[in-house]
Parts: C-alpha cells; structure tokens; sequence
C-alpha cells in the first residue's frame, strides 16, 4: 500500500492528541515528522504533550520538532478555557517524557527540509495557527510549490467565531492571522479548509462518544481522561453532538471522498477589524473575479469518520 507522507504542524492540545493518535493508527499513512507552534498552549508544553501522545501510540521514534513561540505580530491568546494551562487540562498522572527527545533543528527549517527531500510527496496537516508554515515560507518561497497538498483546520464559512471575546474568527486564524494571510495567500499547492461552522454542522451522537470513552484499552484510558475536562464544555454548550475539529482534518488528507460536499472559492483573511479579525472572508459569488484559493470542506461523511476514529481503539495484540 502506497502510504501518504504526512507532517503534522499542531498545538496539542486536546483535539490535536486525537488527530495524531488517528493518524498513527492509520495503517495508509506515514507520519515523518510533528512540528510545534504556540497556540492552544506554549509551544513547550505543545512539545511535551506531543511526546506524551506519542508514548501512549508506542511510536516515540517519530521526530518532534520545537516551532514558533508567538504569532507573528501580535502575542494571541492561548485557549486554557478549554484546554487547561498545559494543553492537556493540567491532568496529573500522564507519562513522564524526556525533552531532550525534542530535535534541535527549528519546525519551519525541518519543514522545509523534509519537503525538500520528498518533493511533491508531502501532505501537511495544519491543526494549529499557521505562524510555523507561514516562516516556513519566508524561509523558502517555493515551499508550497514542493507540497502534494496542505488541510488546515481553520477559518470561517458564516462568520461565526470560537473565541472567548466573541470575535468572529476561527481561533487558529485568529491566534495569528498574519499567518493565516500568507498561507492563503502564498502557499502555492492545493489547500483543504475544515472551518469552525464545518465543525459545527458535522457533529456527533453522544452514544457512540460514550462507547469509545468505555473502552478501557491503555490508549483508550488517555483519550478518555484527556477529554473528561472538554466535555463540560460542551455540556455549558448544549451542543446537540460532539464536535471533532483537529482529527477530521486528518481523516481529509487520508481520505478525500469522507468530504460529501465542498466548494472552491477565492479566500483571504480580515487583518484589521475590531471584531473580526482573522476572519476567513471568502468570495462565495466570485464578485472579484480571482481563481480559487482553497477548497473549503462543508459536510463530512460521519459514518466513515467514526469508523475511521474508532479503529484508533480497536484491541490489537499488543492492547496499544
Ligand atoms: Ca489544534
């Protein structure tokens, strides 16, 4: 089996730990590397968790690479709402890890390296704000050019935002939406948006989440005891199901055909704006007569998703 070469850019972060343990769990995929950015929590603590996951998943071999501290311009606002101060709810008891384990080499520098080495080959999954991908860039202007493709979590169809000051922007693109900008703007491959609103009108029913919470596989017992604190969030919510953001956008760049409706369209990013900005603002009636930019993902074949999720927990031999 062919296997998609992926690098995986994050700020693990709760959801981030389920696109990762997804994507290690795919047999059709091949993770080369996982790069750092500050975000839901300091790219420190981004780092650690990645190598907690990446102990439970028994694949620490896997390169984790230290990226930006802050956004470009402005120094956004971690998500400890919902994500604890530490990214992963400040639980006590999660696997001691060695950061010395974490490479020297800078995540926007190792980026384009390992792009450089497999040109063409490389389907980046951006699953935090983009400020590592858009220095990658800086760094090397033919970054997107060597890409296969780029599936970001991220953005705005409907202007509705996730943020605790009521903005209307997608946190991601609203923690650094310099970044956000450059990408849309100047990565150069075909790109893959999964908005805020996407997430929202493709939710999940509460019973098959309770199952997966059930079992008691060690890695099934992390997932768990990760989500626990999230999901009192979505309780305060009321939302009618649960909402996967980061692992759906794995499941995109695995399997295109999960997405069951999309639409091509030019899109940019509001830089200024009192309430909006980071907004994805995209032309939906083509009034500016400019090519597409992204395709955005709107509706997600649910079935397929949590089939694909809830392999991550089938029993092997190994009970990983
Ligand atoms: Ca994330």
């Amino acid at each position: 089996m062919d296997k998609t070469k992926l690098i995986i850019d994050c700020d693990a972060g709760i959801d981030d730990a389920q696109a990762i343990m997804l994507a290690l769990a795919r047999p059709d995929a091949e993770v080369l590397a996982i790069t750092c950015v500050s975000g839901n929590t300091e790219v420190d603590h981004v780092c650690r968790n990645v190598l907690r996951i990446l102990t439970i998943c028994d694949h620490i071999e896997i390169p984790v690479y230290r990226g930006c501290t802050k956004a470009l311009v402005d120094h956004g606002k971690h998500a400890k709402f919902y994500h604890g101060l530490d990214g992963l709810c400040d639980l006590k008891g999660l696997p001691e890890v060695d950061m010395n384990l974490i490479q020297t080499e800078h995540a926007s520098c190792a980026m384009n390296r390992i792009v450089g080495e497999n040109q063409g080959k490389i389907t980046l999954i951006c699953i935090g704000p983009l400020t590592n991908v858009a220095v990658a860039l800086r760094l090397n202007p033919d970054f997107g050019k060597q890409l296969k493709k780029c599936v970001i979590m991220g953005g705005n169809t409907e202007g509705q935002g996730n943020i605790e000051d009521g903005s209307a922007a997608e946190f991601n693109f609203h923690f650094d939406p310099e970044a956000a900008y450059m990408v849309l703007h100047e990565l150069s491959c075909p790109i893959t948006t999964f908005s805020w609103e996407a997430v929202l009108q493709n939710q999940y029913p509460w019973d098959w989440l309770k199952r997966i919470l059930n079992i008691k596989t060690s890695k099934a017992i992390f997932h768990s005891t990760i989500l626990r604190t999230s999901l009192d969030k979505h309780n305060e919510w009321q939302f009618p199901g649960y909402s996967f953001c980061d692992p759906t956008v794995v499941a995109i760049a695995l399997k295109e055909t999960i997405v069951t409706k999309s639409r091509d369209v030019f899109a940019t990013v509001e830089l200024q704006g009192r309430l909006s900005r980071g907004q994805m603002v995209s032309d939906s009636r083509n009034l500016q007569k400019t090519p597409p930019n992204v395709k955005q993902a709107l509706e997600i074949d649910r079935d397929l998703m949590m089939e694909m999720f809830s392999s991550v927990f089938e029993e092997r031999s190994d009970s990983k």
